[in-house]
């Protein structure tokens, strides 16, 4: 039974006298077109991207420069990572330029010059501003009330060591993953140069008019934390002066992004 089966499978095939030989020549052809397929047309297989269109094993521009490989030229910031870098200009004159984010820091030391109290510039509220930052202030509180707005400050120059107690005092409240989002690590803030407010009142009124003051948000809805390092904060706002602010505002970027991009 066993044979006949064998027999009806090779019912129709007829004996070729080379036997095994007859395969070579067709496996030759097969692995020559082979050759020249993967030669004309073949790539390496697609890597994975996550969400932010990073390809495993190839950072994208945006993503790819390392502090260091920034400072030798590269004009968009790096990924914002946690570390505690001397920012590059720290100088109290430099407090337009003076970038700050989880990685560039200022040192302990650093005490802006010529602190002066925010109700100088006629606005309520509590803390102490660089007296460059007063003529503005004025001109903005004073645009406020002729639109019938009202404006306040509830945070100005913080020192190191005031940043502490906040920093901490957040982390014991919400833990450090929290924390870090929203409140600089001591040396990273803002605050600390002494040219930065938190307002409160119209924040949309704000958003619009402080540009025209010199002050930016630092961390815009559209550009945090991914580009800003932060969550999203409508009532932080740097003073840049009137000029930068413009420059700051019509490149729709952060702050921190547009800072990289001009000033290094
Ligand atoms: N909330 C901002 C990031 C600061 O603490 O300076
Ligand atoms: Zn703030």
């Amino acid at each position: 039974m066993r044979r006949q089966m064998a027999h009806r499978a090779g019912a129709h095939t007829t004996r070729d006298p080379r036997g095994p030989r007859r395969f070579i020549g067709p496996i030759v052809l097969g692995i020559a077109g082979l050759v020249i397929v993967v030669a004309l047309f073949g790539k390496p297989a697609p890597a994975t991207a996550d969400p932010s269109g990073n390809v495993a094993g190839v950072t994208s521009a945006r993503s790819s420069p390392s502090p260091s490989s920034a400072a030798a030229g590269a004009r968009v910031p790096p990924p914002c990572a946690f570390g505690d870098e001397p920012t590059p200009a720290r100088d109290p004159g430099d407090w337009a330029s003076t970038i700050l984010d989880t990685t560039l820091m200022l040192p302990e030391s650093y005490v802006p010059t010529g602190l002066v109290p925010v109700t100088d510039a006629g606005i309520e509220g509590r803390g102490k501003v660089r007296e460059l930052v007063i003529d503005d202030l004025r001109a903005l509180t004073t645009s406020a009330a002729a639109d019938g707005v009202t404006i306040g400050v509830d945070s100005a120059y913080r020192s190191y060591h005031q940043q502490v107690l906040s920093y901490e005092s957040y982390v014991k409240g919400y833990g450090e993953d929290a924390a870090r989002r929203t409140v600089a690590r001591p040396g990273h803030s803002e605050h600390q140069l002494g040219t930065t407010i938190d307002f409160t009142g119209d924040l949309a009124w704000l958003a619009a008019h402080a540009p025209g003051f010199g002050f930016v948000m630092s961390y815009p809805a559209d550009r945090s934390p991914e580009f800003s390092c932060y969550r999203d904060e409508a009532w932080h706002f740097r003073y840049v002066g009137r000029e930068r602010a413009a420059l700051v505002t019509q490149s729709r970027l952060s702050l921190r992004e547009w800072l990289w991009a001009n000033t290094r």
